[in-house]
């Protein structure tokens, strides 16, 4: 089989709703050496934004959702901690995540925070639907080198704005980096709501971590503030916490 029917038979298991083939079609990709970014990119990603779609066209129904993100966590659960490996021996600096209150979608964060965390970040993951005032709150008490909200809805995406005005009123915006992404947001949305950086997908969030941590750096901060990196776990649902390894 070529990689791009491998490809394909990834996606459809995805469209389908079948965990047990996309987990087994995960497991072969790395047998056979496939990168697991790159199955999660060409595949299994592809499969997902399709159901999204003729969900979004009245074609499928919430369960047949759920049955595809179901198969969508059982590829990731295999590739996730392959994706964790190999990662920077240097601190990069510490990041705290969360979906955005009223959000429960944690797919696509929780592949950027395993990206970051693979490329030596301390990442703090709280979870989904994440109240604005509590992660306020937690913003004050962890100080992270960086805040990264995601939102999957049209009618979330706005909190990840609402807490960078949290951040002002408090006289605390200048203090971190605020990185923000999701399907309905954008580099223009970014700009709009006041973020420093928008990352399209999990290469791109490192890309612009990295740069905006360059630009943290050379301003005079210290990255990964030990508050972050002794973080106790989080307790929200679908909380992780990821170290990286050094
Ligand atoms: C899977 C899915 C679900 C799953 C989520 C499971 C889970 N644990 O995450 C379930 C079934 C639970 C679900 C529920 C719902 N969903 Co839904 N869902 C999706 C779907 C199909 C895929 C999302 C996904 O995982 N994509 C794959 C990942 C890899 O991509 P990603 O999330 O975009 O993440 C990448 C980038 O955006 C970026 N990124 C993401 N976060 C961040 C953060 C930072 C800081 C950075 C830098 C980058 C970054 O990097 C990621 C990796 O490449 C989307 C369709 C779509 N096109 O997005 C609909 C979609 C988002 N859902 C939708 C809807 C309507 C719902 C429901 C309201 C349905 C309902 N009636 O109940 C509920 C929402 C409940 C709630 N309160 O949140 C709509 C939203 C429409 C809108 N205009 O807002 C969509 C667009 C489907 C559609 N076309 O109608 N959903």
């Amino acid at each position: 089989m070529s990689h791009v029917e491998l490809f394909e038979k990834m996606a459809n298991s995805i469209i389908v709703g079948d965990a047990e083939t996309s987990a087994a079609l995960a497991h072969h990709s790395l047998e056979i050496g496939i990168p697991p970014l790159e199955a999660i990119d060409d595949g299994f990603v592809k499969g997902i934004r399709i159901v999204g779609d003729r969900f979004g066209a009245g074609e499928l129904f919430l369960p047949e959702l759920v049955m595809s993100a179901e198969a969508m966590k059982a590829a990731l659960a295999i590739l996730e901690p392959e994706l964790a490996k190999g990662a920077a021996r240097e601190s990069q600096g510490s990041v705290l995540a969360c979906t955005v209150q009223g959000d429960i979608h944690d797919i696509g964060k929780r592949i950027v925070c395993t990206m970051l965390s693979a490329n030596g970040f301390t990442v703090v993951d709280l979870g989904v639907n994440c109240k604005n005032d509590r992660f306020l709150e937690e913003i004050k008490t962890r100080k992270p080198d960086i805040v990264a909200m995601s939102a999957l809805l049209t009618t979330t995406a706005p909190n990840q704005g609402k807490v960078i005005k949290l951040l002002e009123k408090e006289g605390l915006r200048k203090n971190f980096v605020v990185m923000v992404g999701g399907a309905p947001t954008s580099l223009q949305w970014s700009k709009d709501i006041g973020a420093d950086g928008y990352g399209e997908n999990a290469t791109e969030a490192v890309r612009r971590a990295k740069e905006l941590m360059a630009e943290k750096r050379s301003a005079g901060a210290r990255p990964g503030s030990a508050e972050a990196i002794s973080a106790s776990p989080a307790d929200a649902p679908g909380a992780m916490q990821l170290a990286a390894e050094s």
